[in-house]
């Protein structure tokens, strides 16, 4: 298990003017021909003459140079590469080699999935197709001829446009596809099978009429429409914010059920995830039809961002990522509400990256080193990337970024590039020196900000000092100051804006010291601070504030992102006390005050709606256990079910006010305010049902709500809450939507996942049971996730049992998965990792388990890299 590390970067020795591809396709044994013209590589300096070619999991069959077949003594073919020496600064290789995609259950390469072919090939698929310089700064033109059975696969498609098709007898026909544009070749793909296509078509703002079409297995026919609305809109998007405009003259998108990713921006081929495809109403939620349109979007986006301008090497994947996250992420707010957008990018940052970045996989946003780079598609590359990539956009304001943006595109359209060139483009096209900023690419970990503000009253001034500081990451113990971007407001009295900020009275300051000052002239009364709008950076705060300043904040701020953060830093306060009082074995009492805000924010009139479900909402339990010294599975548990349970009691009436105002649905509509009013109720419904002991006539509601749900959002909302309380009744309502929902894997995925994450005590029990469930593969990564996923990260408290037993189940699973699907079996490593966080026993529990993974034989890099990094 080798180490790659950035540093070794060389420039190609060989470089691939074309290539042309003959895919003969068989289930077990198909035969691909690979014809490649190479040129040596003017920009190099390594002059070994020797061509090393990836290739991995393939029989090789012939090798031929210029026409003629090389002997076995003139090349060297290992399990991981084919290397040789032409003699020739331009040539022709030919290389035959046989593949199975159906034992392809790793789902890298070529593979089948349902019957039908499709690849995957970033990072380092395509290695597993041929014999190539596996490398993204190696751009060829692509032209793919699939030979295949007419019968089981009359859909055959690749990048680029058809060229040709015709019949072969024997029952087989062909088609030649082209791609005029040079790409690496993880953006290769190819499908083949028994597909539906369902049309439509884009003109893009220069008059140039694009064909869309969305390729299906029949069942799923009538669930693209949203999917293609959401391509629409993508592509206008991006011409009106970015002038980007579609370049080729057909877009195509492929939906399969078993996927590793949620999907792959392949040139003019993008391959889906099914469940970031399809949906209709009654099957797919809100959230649901949210994540296809961002994901839909993203994998557009790339076209730009990736495709025409990709990455040099795997270190700078953020370049394409971080970017394109930011990309859909903007989409997304403009097609829907932008503050509940922006609450739920953060709390994915809260929740995921801010733990990843204080344990042992931490790494920057442009990784340094890894041994498997599979194990690098992070929150923090991507999530993370994306809020460096909008702090620039907050540095530099909208018009400026746009120019860099420009600037880009100019500069390197048709390059393979790195995350440096990226920022010199923004810093040229601004003269913004962004020479500080560039620490957030290179430094791991989540920077603190500690704030302390005064106001000096015969002053009339108001100062702020802030101390920046960034804890040790493995590898990083020192750490150079970030610049940092700080919104910040000043409410007055009646919580109107003091500071005629750059924004509507919001002002960004610029942390570059370790230690800073700011001073507002003009402060004429004591103002309360709304400190880091919108989330202006991703830090941890500590600032002192008092529930009743964060109580006025959550009901006066003018930043609509603010106020939900104050009232999940209120959450956070009165949960975290309940905890403490626990550990204490105290009686936990609910402060008066809290509650006193929660029924005032029900009583105030919801502007939006969406907002204020989200704001009664309290932290998750993995976001909590990262503010305690040593996480207390249990206590955590309980102390926030507390809290839901009194809020259940003591506003008892306000909730179902809010429930019964909400409670009207016609016509099933996507809208922004359809989905608050939704969320809204359905918050409310499962506060009523939090109430202990279960209310029955709240009880019956829920259950006719399931019953009569016109929409998978409600009948989802209410089964949830059943599914939290033991009984008969639990049971039978589960078995009712299994037998209905039987036919449609990605609704059954919703069912194993809300037994998975019930905190009731025989959920691991019922987990292992789903696994025999006829409707569950462990080769399907969507049913991992849903099922065993869902329990060990999204079930802290029954994964984190003190017996053990969560932690024997996930190894026995991870060890299983090794062997079939590794990129798989990493993902799911995940809540191991943080182990030191635990009490001694819960710690030695689960470094025994990773233990047992790393003696393992066979054990895939991908696993290995995290097991081993989670014990050092
Ligand atoms: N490039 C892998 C899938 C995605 O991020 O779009
Ligand atoms: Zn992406």
């Amino acid at each position: 298990h080798a180490t790659r590390r950035r540093e070794d970067y060389r420039v190609p020795e060989y470089l691939v003017e074309e290539i042309r591809l003959t895919f003969q396709l068989y289930a077990e044994s198909t035969v691909v021909t690979a014809d490649t013209v190479y040129a040596v590589n003017q920009q190099s300096t390594d002059c070994t003459g020797r061509l090393q070619l990836s290739g991995e999991n393939m029989e090789l069959v012939e090798v031929r140079l210029d026409g003629r077949r090389l002997e076995a003594d003139e090349f060297e073919v290992s399990a991981m590469d084919l290397i040789l020496v032409p003699g020739k600064d331009r040539f022709e290789l030919q290389v035959v080699t046989r593949i199975d995609p159906v034992a392809n259950t790793a789902l890298e390469g070529l593979y089948c999935s349902n019957g039908n072919y499709c690849t995957q090939c970033e990072p380092e698929g395509f290695r597993r197709i041929t014999y190539f310089p596996d490398r993204p700064d190696v751009l060829a033109r692509f032209t793919t001829r699939i030979e295949g059975d007419r019968q089981t696969c009359p859909v055959l498609l690749s990048n680029g446009n058809l060229i040709e098709s015709g019949e072969l007898g024997n029952g087989r026909h062909y088609a030649v596809w082209q791609d005029p544009f040079p790409k690496p070749c993880y953006l290769f793909a190819l499908v083949a099978g028994r597909l539906v296509a369902i049309d439509d078509t884009f003109t893009t703002r220069s008059g140039r009429d694009i064909a869309l079409r969305i390729f299906v297995e029949a069942r799923n026919r009538d669930l693209c429409d949203h999917a293609m609305r959401s391509l629409k809109k993508a592509m206008q998007w991006d011409e009106d914010v970015y002038g980007l405009e579609y370049d080729l003259d057909v877009f195509m998108i492929v939906a399969v059920d078993d996927f590793n990713m949620g999907a792959m921006e392949n040139k003019g081929l993008n391959i889906f995830n099914s469940r970031c495809v399809l949906a209709s109403p009654q099957s797919a939620t809100d959230q649901d039809f949210l994540g296809i349109e961002g994901v839909v979007a993203h994998e557009y986006f790339h076209n730009w961002t990736g495709n025409r301008v990709t990455c040099r090497d795997w270190f700078q994947l953020s370049l394409k990522e971080g970017l394109t996250v930011f990309r859909d992420q903007e989409f997304s707010s403009d097609m829907n509400s932008r503050a509940v957008q922006r609450i739920d990018d953060v709390q994915l940052i809260r929740n995921f990256q801010f733990r990843e970045d204080s344990g042992p996989m931490a790494h920057p946003v442009r990784p340094d080193a890894y041994v498997e780079i599979n194990n690098f598609y992070t929150v923090t590359v991507y999530n993370k990337g994306a809020e460096v990539i909008r702090m620039m956009h907050t540095l530099l304001g909208a018009a400026d970024f746009r120019k860099g943006m420009d600037l880009y595109f100019a500069r390197h359209d048709g390059q393979a590039v790195t995350c440096d060139d990226f920022v010199a483009a923004m810093a040229d096209a601004s003269g913004v020196d962004l020479g500080q900023f560039k620490r957030w690419y290179s430094q791991a970990g989540t920077p603190v900000v500690k704030v302390s503000g005064q106001w000096l009253a015969e002053k009339r001034r108001y100062v702020l000092r802030l101390r920046q500081s960034c804890p040790a990451t493995p590898g990083q113990d020192g750490k150079e100051p970030f610049h940092i971007p700080i919104a910040v407001g000043l409410l007055d009295s009646r919580g109107r804006d003091m500071l005629n900020g750059d924004r509507d009275g919001t002002r960004v300051l610029e942390l570059r010291e370790r230690e800073q000052s700011f001073s507002f002239p003009d402060i004429g009364e004591k103002p309360v601070l709304s400190f880091l709008r919108g989330f202006s950076a991703p830090v941890k705060v500590e600032l002192d504030q008092s529930r009743e300043e964060l109580a006025f904040l959550l009901a006066h701020d003018t930043d609509l992102f603010n106020r939900w953060y104050a009232a999940s830093k209120l959450s956070e306060i009165v949960v975290m006390e309940t905890v403490a009082r626990l550990q204490a074995n105290a009686q936990p009492v609910l402060d008066s005050d809290f509650v006193a805000a929660v029924r005032a924010n029900l009583q105030r009139p919801a502007s939006d709606k969406a907002l204020l479900a989200l704001a009664l909402q309290l932290p998750a339990e993995t976001y909590l256990a990262q503010q305690m010294d040593t996480v207390d599975p249990v206590n955590l548990h309980r102390g926030r079910e507390f809290v839901r349970s009194q809020l259940s009691s003591l506003l008892a009436d306000e909730f179902r006010r809010i429930y019964d105002d909400n409670n009207e649905e016609g016509e099933y509509r996507i809208t922004p305010e359809a989905m608050g009013r939704r969320s809204l109720k359905n918050v409310a419904l499962a506060y009523l049902m939090a109430r202990v002991p279960t209310d029955e006539e709240i009880y019956a509601l829920c259950c006719g709500q399931y019953a009569e749900a016109g929409n998978m959002t409600d009948a989802i909302a209410a089964l949830s809450c059943v599914t939290r309380i033991e009984g008969r009744r639990r049971q039978e309502i589960l078995h009712h939507f299994y037998t209905r929902w039987q036919a449609d894997p990605l609704v059954l995925d919703k069912w194993f996942t809300l037994q998975a994450v019930s905190p009731l005590a025989d959920t691991l029990a019922e987990v292992t049971r789903l696994l025999a469930n006829p409707s569950f593969s462990m080769k399907n990564p969507n049913k991992v996730r849903a099922l065993i996923g869902a329990f060990c990260s999204g079930n802290h408290y029954r994964f984190h049992d003190v017996s053990g037993a969560g932690y024997a189940f996930l190894t026995d699973r991870i060890i299983e998965l090794n062997a079939t699907n590794p990129q798989i079996a990493a993902r799911m490593l995940s809540p191991l990792t943080v182990w030191k966080r635990y009490d001694p026993v819960r710690q030695d529990l689960i470094r025994r388990q990773l233990e047992r993974i790393l003696a393992v034989d066979n054990l895939s890099g991908d696993v290995y890299e995290i097991a081993r990094k989670s014990l050092q």
